[in-house]
């Protein structure tokens, strides 16, 4: 590791996990554990993470390096990761108005040392998630605020007037049972093709589901990672069952694979009280 590589800081997180979702409140070192409580709940560990970004202050545009650390209750370093959805990490990265979404697997070199080259479209703030299972223990995510150099302009973050978005070669409908704060839903996934507006029938799994979706809240404290409810999903059509943890505004980033192209849909939505 390099002497000069940023050790930008500890990021804590320890989440309550569920079945099919899981969902963290990040304020400082050692949040409170928030989120939806059903089937099995894995015991809180705590672990730590560490980052390392170099440059320190990354360049809009140009290569930056993201490492990251794990270490464990009993302040080890763990270099043992389960497998979660094909991968040993899993690194979310999104501006903090949440116009960018990014979702990269950095390299494992199998002991303890994540790392990913990767580029940031525009300056200002980012945020990065990442979620990792060590070996024994329960599903974590960590996360980590940067700072690029160079400010963009903050994009508002608006609900979704219509929820049909298209893609490169679909339409997607998002349809919900309700958005209240805490309840659970069911948020579904409709994808037609562009052309035929027939369901699409032909998805096929993205990192071992048929489907992912990562809910993020306005202010990007609250960061949920879902995957399909297989009893209820249809091939065109998957269901995922989130649950909202407080009122406010969120965004959904629904991403599925067909045709060996991975599809991207995003939706911001009101969640009422
Ligand atoms: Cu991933």
């Amino acid at each position: 590791m390099k002497r000069n590589a940023a050790i930008v800081g500890l990021a804590l997180l320890v989440l309550s996990l569920s079945a099919c979702s899981r969902a963290a409140s990040m304020k400082g070192d050692s949040a409170p554990v928030s989120g939806h409580h059903e089937h099995h709940e894995s015991k809180s560990s705590s672990i730590q993470g560490m980052w390392r970004i170099n440059p320190e202050i990354p360049t809009p545009k140009s290569n930056t390096r993201i490492q990251f650390m794990a270490h464990g209750p009993d302040g080890k370093l763990v270099t043992q990761f389960a497998m979660m959805h094909e991968k040993l990490l899993h690194l979310i990265v999104v501006s903090k108005d949440l116009s960018y979404f990014n979702h990269i697997h950095p390299e494992y070199d199998g002991e303890g040392l994540f790392t990913i080259d990767t580029t940031f479209p525009f300056g200002g703030e980012y945020r990065l998630f990442a979620e990792f299972q060590p070996e024994g223990g329960g599903s974590v995510v960590s996360r980590q605020a940067i700072m690029l150099s160079g400010m963009a302009e903050p994009k508002p973050l608006l609900p979704d007037k219509t929820l049909t978005k298209s893609t490169e070669r679909e339409q997607i409908t998002l349809t919900y049972d309700q958005l209240a704060a805490g309840k659970e839903t069911n948020l579904t996934f409709h994808i037609a093709d562009a052309k035929t507006k027939k369901p699409a029938n032909n998805l096929e799994p993205y990192l071992g589901a048929a489907g992912h979706v990562v809910i993020i809240s306005g202010d990007s404290e609250q960061y949920i990672h879902v995957h399909p409810d297989d009893a209820k999903s249809q091939d065109a059509a998957p269901v995922f069952h989130a649950a909202f943890p407080s009122p406010g505004i969120y965004k959904v980033w629904g991403q599925f694979a067909r045709d060996g192209r991975l599809i991207t849909v995003s939706y911001t939505l009101q969640v009422l009280t």
